[in-house]
């Protein structure tokens, strides 16, 4: 079962992860953008009937980028992936780079990235850091009015789902890191890992959960307190 010491860990995190960077999360207080819920802006519809505002909240969020830095959270999950002898994965539901600022390398965006945009004209699929909209040409055909950020829109398709799947057929630590457990299919990864033979189930947030029951243990503080000592104490027991 699993890597060498038979532990295969997958971490899942939302934007709790990055609050205290300083990326705004979603459902929080300040859990709106222009008065309109995630929900009303990041779906297709909204994208199709207006453009500019949808790339103009895009375009502010990947600005904000350039603002911001890993906290010790981020920092500690990639000293885990670095030091944990089994197999790791983690899966984020965030769109920031900082997972990567911090070093991470086994890291999926299942909802895709600020720093990527999507061609919908060629498929293409570009590294992007500056603003999109409906008059940016594809650096790929040079048609202009197709490009998107490459992002997962609601009820679209999360991405890299046969990878997680794979990981959560065969995991023995979960851990979950800020996230509100509202969005599906991440909101019932720590019931499948579970019904796949999964003992140990950590969740960190601030708060309790609408998914808190679905883990054995839970840590209630900030991220970049707990994270680390969590990995410390994981680091220690393996
Ligand atoms: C899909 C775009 C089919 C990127 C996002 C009815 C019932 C159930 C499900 C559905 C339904 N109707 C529709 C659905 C499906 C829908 C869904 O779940 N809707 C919800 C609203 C009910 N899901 C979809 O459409 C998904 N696609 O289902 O396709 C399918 C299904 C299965 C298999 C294949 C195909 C697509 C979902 C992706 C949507 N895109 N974002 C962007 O713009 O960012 S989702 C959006 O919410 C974010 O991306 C984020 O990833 C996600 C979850 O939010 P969180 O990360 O949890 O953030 P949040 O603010 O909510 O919470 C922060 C948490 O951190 C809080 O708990 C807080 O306490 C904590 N915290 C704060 N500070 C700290 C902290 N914790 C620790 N330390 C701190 N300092």
């Amino acid at each position: 079962m699993g890597g060498p010491s038979g532990k295969n860990l997958v971490v899942l995190s939302g934007a709790g992860l990055s609050a205290e960077s300083g990326v705004a999360t979603f459902r929080g207080q300040g859990g709106l953008w222009e008065g309109q819920r995630i929900e009303e802006v990041a779906t297709p519809g909204a994208f199709h009937r207006t453009p500019e505002r949808v790339h103009r909240f895009y375009n502010l969020r990947r600005a904000a980028l350039r603002t911001v830095q890993p906290n010790a959270a981020h920092a500690a999950l990639v000293r885990l992936e670095r030091e944990w002898p089994g197999r790791f994965l983690h899966v984020t539901q965030n769109v920031d780079d900082l997972n990567e600022r911090a070093g991470a390398r086994q890291l999926v965006h299942m909802h895709g990235q600020l720093l990527e945009i999507r061609c919908t004209a060629c498929d293409g699929i570009w590294s992007w850091d500056r603003d999109v909209d409906t008059r940016t040409p594809c650096p790929g055909c040079r048609r202009a009015g197709g490009l998107r950020p490459h992002i997962v829109w609601f009820g679209e398709m999360p991405m890299h789902l046969d990878r997680i799947m794979t990981a959560l057929a065969r995991v023995d630590l979960f851990l979950c890191v800020g996230t509100s457990g509202v969005v599906y299919p991440a909101a019932g990864f720590a019931l499948m890992a579970a019904e796949n033979g999964c003992r140990r189930l950590i969740e960190v947030n601030v708060e309790a959960t609408g998914i808190s029951g679905d883990f054995t243990e839970r840590r209630h503080g900030p991220a970049s307190v707990e994270v680390p000592r969590l990995v410390n104490e994981l680091l220690e027991q393996r």
